[in-house]
């Protein structure tokens, strides 16, 4: 296949096919699917305690409410539903299930503890507040530092030390070598809680087929596939009487990467009833009990040499992992990313970590876009800094003695993770001229006051864990995350293509993106290519959408099966026209004899014979059909890369933080195309931004949630938004097919890791320390203040 053909869409700026539907409002969300005769409405009553033995529930007055079918207690559950949570095996993890709805006890504020079931949605909202739960209060430990407390109180019996994960590393003659350099640097970094805060919430549709004896769950799922396995375990079902199908999803960011205990339990109520289930969570529920993230906590010594390179890192890090360890991630998820990816772009050769995870009275936490990333490079680009400030040599300086050259790839990190590929020093010398960083510098003043302005830049320079494969996910413990994925590629009899693709799009452009891979990777034209995923029945079994791998484990897959068809469309052609297989060429939905112009047939012709409609034979030996499946598993992880460079001004009258300029280098291999990359860059900057000056739930100390609701917990507006310079460097992946690196979250993780350094800068001639996010203005002006001594 010659390379200009194999260009023809990947590559191109096509409009995103799905807009068509989305934009006039033909999107089918959960909420918009027909609802079924006889359906079921759940309402859930939440604890109000985060801590607390469950003394007694009393549904009288619920039951009496007209419309109320039932109320179901944990106790009802038991024999339903086994308990929920992650697949885990790696040393230092301690299990500590779930569940579906709370029995004996409750462990965060928002737990379900009793279900009701009533005619309408509205009956069941009526009758949650209808039912009476007595608690007996308990000590509540609400954060990980009170958790790790000698004297801290047992959140579950079967965990010691409320430790849900420990685990600790350390290289050769670490300590000797970490003694010998001129210098240690030392610092700790903290970011606060937050969430993924899709536009749509979850919700749960269950519906009965009778006559297969199966049940279909229609839920907004970023991971049908893993869904359907963990659902049919826990509820004892065979997995083909199971079927997950996401409709449409308006954004997932992770918070739909968790199997959830209504996805359970809509299961078992349907099939306990007899009759369809529904459930559709509202924006409070949402902020209380879907999956949180961050609350990390890193300690970060580097013991340094004086010309500024790296000689040693030692890693203290707790992660925060609330009440329970949710599925299919759990809590090994932030913990060993943040430790393992935190060397990123640096060759950094000595390495020790202490690490664990910890349980406490708060909601549990999961995935979230960018996952431990943007507090891992938050953490080690503020060290950059520190060690430049301390040592007067220039912060970007610094990362270019540090940083993976050109020369060092293929590069294998401390942690065994390869680098194939990558453009780390090439991009961070781009986003410095482009943001005009040497003439920042020269004119930014010792004090850095300029109009009355504090003003600041900061870089976040970034390797991004994409299309990680099985070896990647077992490194981590996860056993029941498969990390390969599939493709089913099928030249129809009317010779259109459907691509089936174990993935589950919540927004990310796959309707487009993988039609365009399809299309060159059949010579098919990208019109007829039609692509089905999100739905465990429809397309072969895969690991689903996190993780920023569709480009590159569904790019891969759809490439390999449609390879496999295309040869057997050249044999068939070659068969029919009476010339060599080798001689045929798939271009533009036809297939073409080289050298013979006008020769040719079109893929419908083909399909006539390879689906038995004509009189044609085919050829010796071969099926009819015309499809292949292909289980890709790609190298255990591809990294992606990509600098940040953002230039704030600090006001010292109000602290808040503008955004005077921001730049964006960044490499995702081979682009598939441009339009939705700079979309993703631009939507998960726009989250980073969130993230970095303004997110954050904030628990108290008896575990309540102080805003679940967005007019507390405040979201990035348009407002909030710089214009954003975009870089785009190609470099393409070698060991992975296709070339295709990933994007999702980028744009997020170096929004996080520049922003605090660009506001340090900008305070630095104050001596201001910044080793947090958000940098709520509140927070920035304490810091001036406490500066200036009043
Ligand atoms: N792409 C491309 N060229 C590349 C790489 C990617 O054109 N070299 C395209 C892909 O084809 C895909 C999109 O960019 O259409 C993102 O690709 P990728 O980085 O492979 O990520 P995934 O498809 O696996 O999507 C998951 C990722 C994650 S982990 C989060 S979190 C996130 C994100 O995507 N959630 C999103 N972006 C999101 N975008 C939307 N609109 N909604 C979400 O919930
Ligand atoms: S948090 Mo993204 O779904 O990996």
């Amino acid at each position: 296949m010659s390379e200009e053909r194999q260009r023809k869409m990947v590559g191109r700026e096509v409009l995103r096919r799905e807009d068509e539907w989305f934009l006039r409002g033909a999107g089918r969300f959960i909420d918009d699917l027909p609802e079924p005769r006889d359906v079921i409405h759940l309402g859930l009553v939440m604890s109000a305690e985060a801590h607390a033995r469950i003394l007694s529930i009393d549904a009288t007055a619920a039951l009496a409410l007209p419309g109320v079918i039932d109320v179901l207690v944990g106790e009802d559950f038991v024999d339903l539903v086994q308990p929920i949570g992650p697949d885990i095996e790696i040393d230092g993890y301690h299990e500590a299930r779930r569940r579906v709805v709370a029995v004996g006890k409750v462990r965060f504020v928002g737990e379900t503890v009793a279900v009701v079931l009533a005619e309408s949605a509205y009956v069941a909202q009526d009758a949650i507040e209808l039912v009476e739960v007595a608690y007996e209060s308990l000590p509540v430990v609400a954060t990980a530092t009170a958790a790790r407390a000698a004297d801290a109180p047992l959140i579950h019996d079967c965990l010691e030390n409320n430790t849900l994960f420990e685990s600790a590393f350390k290289t050769d003659r670490f300590e000797e070598i970490f003694a010998a350099a001129d210098l240690v640097e030392e610092e700790e970094y903290r970011t606060g809680r937050v969430t993924g805060v899709p536009i749509e919430p979850r919700g749960v549709l269950a519906i009965l087929d009778h006559l297969a004896d199966s049940v279909t769950l229609w839920a907004p799922t970023q991971i049908p596939h893993i869904a359907r396995t963990a659902i049919a375990t826990a509820v004892g079902i065979a997995e083909p009487k199971l079927r997950v199908v996401a409709p449409s999803v308006g954004g997932g960011f992770g918070t739909k990467a968790q199997v959830s205990p209504e996805e359970y339990f809509a299961v078992a109520l349907a099939r306990k009833y007899g009759r369809p289930i529904k459930w559709i969570q509202d924006r409070r529920e949402e902020l209380l009990t879907n999956a949180h993230a961050r609350t990390h906590i890193y300690k970060l010594e580097v013991a340094v040499n004086n010309d500024g390179v790296v000689q040693a890192l030692r890693l203290d890090y707790t992660v925060d992992s609330g009440a329970y360890s949710t599925a299919p991630f759990g809590c090994t998820l932030e913990t060993t990313g943040g430790a393992r990816m935190i060397v990123g772009p640096y060759k950094i050769r000595n390495y020790a970590y202490d690490i664990r995870a910890m349980s406490t009275n708060t909601t549990p936490l999961g995935a979230y876009r960018g996952v431990a990333q943007p507090s891992c490079f938050m953490a080690i680009e503020g060290t950059m800094d520190r060690i430049g400030r301390r040592l007067g040599i220039d912060p970007a300086e610094v990362r270019r003695r540090n940083i993976v050259r050109p020369e060092d790839f293929p590069y294998t990190n401390i942690v065994g993770v390869l680098y194939d590929t990558g453009s780390y020093l090439e991009s961070l010398e781009k986003a410095l001229e482009m943001v005009d960083y040497e003439g920042f510098r020269q004119s930014q003043p010792e004090d850095r006051l300029v109009d009355g302005k504090y003003r600041g830049i900061g870089i976040c320079n970034f390797t991004e864990v994409s299309g990680a494969g099985a070896v990647g996910w077992r490194a981590r413990g996860l056993a029941k995350v498969a990390g390969f994925d599939s493709s089913l590629v099928k030249v129809e009899p009317d010779g259109k293509i459907t691509v089936a693709v174990s993935h589950a799009d919540a927004g990310q452009g796959h309707y487009t993106t993988f039609a365009q891979i399809a299309a060159d990777a059949l010579g098919a034209r990208w019109e007829d290519v039609s692509i089905i995923e999100g739905d465990s029945s429809l397309t072969p079994y895969g690991t689903g959408t996190f993780a920023s791998r569709g480009a590159l484990t569904g790019g891969g897959a759809i490439i390999r099966a449609a390879e496999k068809v295309a040869a057997k469309m050249r044999r068939i052609a070659g068969e029919m026209m009476e010339t060599d297989a080798g001689d045929i060429v798939l271009e533009d939905g036809r297939a073409e004899v080289t050298g013979v112009p006008g020769l040719g047939l079109s893929f419908a012709q083909v399909a006539e014979t390879a689906y038995s409609m004509n009189n044609l034979a085919l050829p010796e030996g071969e099926e009819y059909g015309l499809e292949a499946t292909d289980y890709y598993n790609p190298p255990p992880v591809t990294m992606a890369n990509a600098v940040h460079a953002i230039q704030v001004a600090v006001d010292p009258e109000d602290g808040r933080i503008e955004i005077e300029r921001y730049v964006i280098v960044h490499d995702c291999g081979r682009v598939i195309n441009p339009l939705i990359v700079e979309g993703q860059i631009h939507g998960a900057a726009a989250q980073g931004i969130g993230e970095a000056l303004m997110e954050e739930l904030v628990f108290d100390e008896s575990g309540q949630l102080q805003n679940a609701n967005l007019l507390d917990y405040l979201l990035p507006t348009s407002l909030d938004m710089p214009e954003i310079d975009i870089g785009h460097i190609e470099t393409p992946t070698t060991h992975a097919v296709g070339g295709f690196k990933g994007i999702g979250e980028g744009g997020l993780i170096g929004a996080v890791g520049a922003l605090p350094g660009a506001v340090a800068d900008a305070l630095a001639g104050l001596g201001v320390n910044i080793n947090r996010v958000p940098l709520r203005p509140s927070y920035v002006l304490a810091k001036i203040h406490g500066a200036a001594g009043d």
